[in-house]
């Protein structure tokens, strides 16, 4: 249940100049390469200077395949491209490109992306997801465009299950100038949110965020211990958490789409944080997870620095993934 949540409206939106807007984009067109490959190069390979055809839209559909589309949202997709071919409106190659483009925007273009923010402060984050998806990097990331921002943040060191898990979270508070609230080695890592919640309301930050140690979806008791940490931080502040982000690993392909589903039936997740995009990723995932669950993504990783993220524009990375 989420209550009191309504977007978050941010002063200045993730990036404080043209400049670092710029680089941004660069980021995503370096972290989609591979993704490039399969989508605009591919695509361009074999449909550029082409007059459309029934065999090569058959290719279409599985180059969206092998780019981790999803077999359902690639047949749905080659299915429309067929009837505006057969009725004459898509004749050529590059006319196919261009629906592909407005098709794929369109299926990623539903639901709002925006972080949901409290009524009244603290607002509460709480970040899962698998071992290694790479919870605490985003944490990290999500601190600093909060703080670049000119928000506090208190950082929540849950995750006290793996050992060098909280000093790897103290590392990124002193890096970044943001407080912790950590809790002892195999400490209940659900009195570690209950005291963080506790000294986000007597120091007023803006933002608490709950970093969580990983766990497979398919562990039903650490499945529980998730409830467990939000249900202590609902009973501290109202409406909390207001947002939970689970993040995935953008190179697990289809593996991600089955944790996607887990998480959400566990623990209610409201957005998607979707990390290392950047390297071997096929961006297609994200049309994927879209299909199979009603939740966006909101935020993307493209690398391994807290400066590393940006808000999920669906037109932007469908631009991205065409991108020569
Ligand atoms: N290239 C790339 N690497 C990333 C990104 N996000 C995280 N990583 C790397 O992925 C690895 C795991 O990241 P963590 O943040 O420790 O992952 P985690 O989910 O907290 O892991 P556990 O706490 O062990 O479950 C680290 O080497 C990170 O630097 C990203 O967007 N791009
Ligand atoms: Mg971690």
């Amino acid at each position: 249940m989420r209550l009191q949540a309504k977007p978050l409206k941010m002063r200045k939106p993730w990036g404080k100049a043209e400049m670092f807007f710029r680089a941004a984009v660069d980021a995503i067109k370096r972290g989609l390469q591979k993704t490039a490959e399969v989508f605009g190069a591919g695509f361009r390979s074999i449909l550029h200077g082409r007059t459309l055809s029934e065999e090569l839209i058959d290719e279409i559909e599985r180059t969206l395949v092998s780019a981790d589309v999803g077999v359902r949202a690639a047949r749905e997709i080659a299915a429309e491209l067929r009837t505006e071919f057969r009725s004459g409106r898509v004749p050529r190659g590059e006319d196919a490109i261009e629906f592909l483009k407005a098709r794929l925007k369109a299926r990623l273009a539903s639901g709002s992306r925006e972080i949901a923010v409290a009524d009244s402060k603290p607002t509460v984050v709480l970040v899962v997801g698998i071992n290694g998806a790479g919870k605490t990097t985003s944490v990290a990331k999500i601190a600093k465009s909060l703080k670049d921002d000119g928000r506090t943040v208190l950082l929540a060191a849950a995750d006290t299950f793996r050992a060098g898990a909280v000093a790897q979270l103290e590392t990124w508070s002193r890096r970044l100038g943001v407080d912790l609230v950590k809790g002892a080695q195999g400490a209940d890592p659900a009195a570690v949110a209950f005291d963080a919640a506790d000294a986000a309301i007597a120091r007023g930050v803006d933002v608490l965020l709950v970093d969580t140690a990983g766990r497979l979806h398919t562990q039903d008791n650490l499945m529980r211990q998730l409830t467990k940490i939000r249900n202590v931080l609902a009973k501290k502040i109202p409406g909390a958490p207001h947002e939970i982000l689970l993040v995935l690993d953008a190179t697990s392909g289809q593996n991600a789409v089955l944790q996607a589903t887990a998480f959400k039936a566990a623990c209610d997740v409201s957005g998607i944080f979707l990390a290392k995009l950047d390297g071997t990723a096929k961006g297609g995932i994200v049309v994927a997870i879209r299909d199979a669950l009603d939740v966006p993504v909101k935020l993307v990783g493209v690398g391994e620095t807290p400066d590393d993220v940006q808000p999920f524009d669906p037109d932007r990375f469908v631009e991205a993934m065409f991108a020569a």
